[in-house]
């Protein structure tokens, strides 16, 4: 679909954009299900399964160092986006907050709404992932997954998990809610990892 809202990458980004991707100067919501709408007071975040379990609240994170991240934002349905500008916290900060056994090779991210989709920890546990609060100088807005989602640039963003509330440590991979419905259980976009075989 190339017409007013898409437009073919120029010689100078299309080296940053993924095979079967398509640029996109809007940002496009993609939903499955309701928005939910979550203030900040009673917003909470939990950690469980092969981790001592803790509970955070809204100001546990916002002390926690900030950082501007620029990146490419790319859905498996072929829009990609250049250069989102993101204001957020490192997971790899985060993670010095939290006490992970060793077994845990997995993790199984969670949402307010029940939407879930699963990573590896070598996928999630990286300097250039990170929870966003801000898009644009903005507070994050619901329908982009505010108050607070998760941004993993080097994978489709499903992985992204919009309202994220929780991490679930695992041994052994589960699937998420695309990746049981035929997505891919990696999702790397410029191997095409679209879908499950
Ligand atoms: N909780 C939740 N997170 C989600 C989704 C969702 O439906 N629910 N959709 C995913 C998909 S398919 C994409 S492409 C991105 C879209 O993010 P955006 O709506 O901010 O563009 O969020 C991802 N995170
Ligand atoms: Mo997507």
């Amino acid at each position: 679909m190339v017409g007013k809202f898409f437009r073919k990458p120029t010689e100078q980004d299309g080296e940053r954009v993924p095979p079967g991707q398509h640029l996109t100067k809007g940002f496009p919501v993609l939903t499955y299900g309701a928005t939910p709408q979550v203030s900040t007071d009673e917003w909470e975040f939990r950690v469980w399964g092969l981790a001592k379990p803790v509970t955070f609240t809204w100001s546990d994170f916002l002390a926690l160092p900030q950082h501007e991240f620029t990146a490419d934002f790319h859905c498996v349905t072929r829009w990609s986006k250049l250069d989102v500008k993101w204001t957020g916290i490192k997971v790899t900060d985060f993670m010095k907050l939290i006490e992970v056994d060793a077994k845990a090779d997995y993790v199984m991210e969670h949402c307010y709404g029940g939407y879930t989709t699963n990573i590896s920890m070598k996928d999630f546990v990286l300097e250039e992932n990170f929870f966003a609060f801000q898009v644009f100088g903005e507070p994050l807005p619901a329908e982009h997954g505010g108050p607070l989602r998760l941004v993993v640039p080097h994978l489709y963003a499903w992985k992204s998990a919009k309202w994220i509330n929780g991490l679930e440590f695992l041994e052994r991979e589960e699937l998420g809610f695309w990746e049981r419905n035929g997505y891919h259980r990696r999702g790397e976009p410029w191997a095409e990892e679209r879908y499950s075989n």
